[in-house]
């Protein structure tokens, strides 16, 4: 047998594959009444997601990305691309398409839904730039700057612009090209953390929003609390406060100032969410390890989140104050060698996902009467017959999402 040499001795490059893949059963009770099973894109099962992970490293130079086939959504991107530099054992840089880091780390949430910040663009987002982390005893500091958002992916036309083809919320403008973008953003995020779990911590996040059409920056800015607190071995509690805003924010024509900016992900085009808002995120689970064979553990949760936003629509003259969204995840999730099962009752009110009219209005004025149109515009689209002006709801009602997703990650 050949003696390896000393450099074939040293050698710690490593190449990994893995990914998932997930399907979804959905029933859902929207604006009070439901269909049969099935029902295309209401009640049935569903692809949810197949995707490819690779980690590689040769001479200290790393490569994390992962790539995700959305089937349901006839859209397909990267979820992540970046390479990674250890200074040292406590200094770290990632370079490329790579998390930004807000708030709770690394996820707020413990369903397969996240939790309400993720739907706004402040949870798990991936955006383009540099980030450099380091440790200190207890404490982690990250430093970030993004250049832009991530590059967009694939998509379906008739769902939504291509930009709109990603995994991350993002501002994106309503055609997909001409207006509101996100561009030069910093953050900086600071961590305590005990090995028992216990973790608090600060971010602050600001960047431009730059309209092409005005040729124009304006500000944004975030700024999130957070704690993670072991109230027992097996009990965690989860709190977040995120105050942001969009002070100044043009629409995506580049001519007025609004209360709204449109994100998009998914493929699916865009919907608007507040300018301004807090938002008060707490979670609670309950991790129990059994020995029935082959599953290992159940994790039971309650993830609930509230939006108070700050803004308001004009409907006839009258300028009425947005309504508040809620979001509320019970759930458990079951780990049975690589499969993890997730069953959930997610309920909301004002939640994008949890209406039949998906996205629309959720995030910013709240719905209208009719789920169908924005409110303060003509509920049967048809001028001949006159205004028949959509009021906003101000008191809309719970929407409801029975939902298993099953997966196995490998
Ligand atoms: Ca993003
Ligand atoms: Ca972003
Ligand atoms: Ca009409």
């Amino acid at each position: 047998m050949p003696q390896k040499t000393q450099a074939q001795e040293n050698d710690t490059s490593y190449f990994r594959l893995g990914g998932a893949v997930r399907f979804n059963i959905m029933y859902a009770i929207y604006e009070h009444e439901t269909f049969p099973l099935p029902t295309e894109n209401r009640n049935g099962v569903y692809w949810d997601v197949f995707r490819l992970d690779i980690e590689a490293m040769k001479n200290g130079i790393g490569l994390v990305f992962e790539y995700r086939f959305f089937p349901g959504f006839n859209c397909h991107f990267f979820k992540k691309g970046y390479m990674t530099y250890d200074f040292s054992s406590t200094q770290f840089l990632e370079i490329g398409i790579t998390q930004v880091p807000f708030g709770m780390y690394p996820l707020l949430g413990n369903s397969w839904w996240f939790q309400l910040p993720y739907y706004l663009g402040y949870e798990d987002d991936y955006d383009t730039g540099v980030k450099y982390s380091w440790v200190k005893g207890r404490w982690t500091y990250d430093v970030a700057y993004f250049l832009v958002a991530e590059p967009r992916g694939v998509s379906d036309l008739s769902y939504g612009s291509f930009a709109s083809a990603r995994y991350s919320y993002d501002i994106i403008p309503e055609d997909g090209y001409n207006g509101n973008k996100e561009r030069n953003q910093v953050n900086f995020r600071v961590r305590y953390q005990e090995p028992d779990k216990l973790q608090a911590g600060f971010s602050g996040e600001a960047g431009a929003v730059y309209n092409s059409n005005a040729d124009k920056s304006t500000l944004r800015y975030a700024l999130a609390l957070h704690a993670e607190i072991p109230l027992s071995e097996k009990i965690d509690l989860k709190l977040q406060a995120i105050h942001y805003d969009h002070p100044k924010i043009l629409d995506d024509s580049g001519v007025e100032e609004v209360d709204y900016v449109n994100v998009g992900a998914y493929g699916s085009g865009t919907y608007q969410m507040a300018a301004s808002a807090n938002v008060w995120s707490i979670g609670m689970s309950y991790f129990l390890e059994v020995n029935w064979f082959p599953i290992e553990s159940f994790t039971f949760y309650n993830d609930y989140s509230f939006m108070n936003k700050n803004g308001a629509i004009s409907i006839e003259g009258l300028d009425e104050p947005y309504v508040n969204s809620h979001h509320n995840i019970l759930g458990f999730a079951i780990t049975a060698g690589n499969v993890i099962s997730y069953f959930d009752i997610a309920a909301g009110v004002n939640q994008p996902w949890l209406s039949d009219s998906f996205g629309g209005n959720a995030l910013s004025s709240g719905r209208g009467e009719s789920p169908y149109v924005p409110p303060g515009e003509d509920i049967d689209g048809d001028d001949s017959n006159g205004q028949q002006v959509n009021p906003l709801d101000t008191t809309p009602p719970l929407n409801i999402r029975f939902n298993i997703n099953v997966g196995y990650y490998f």
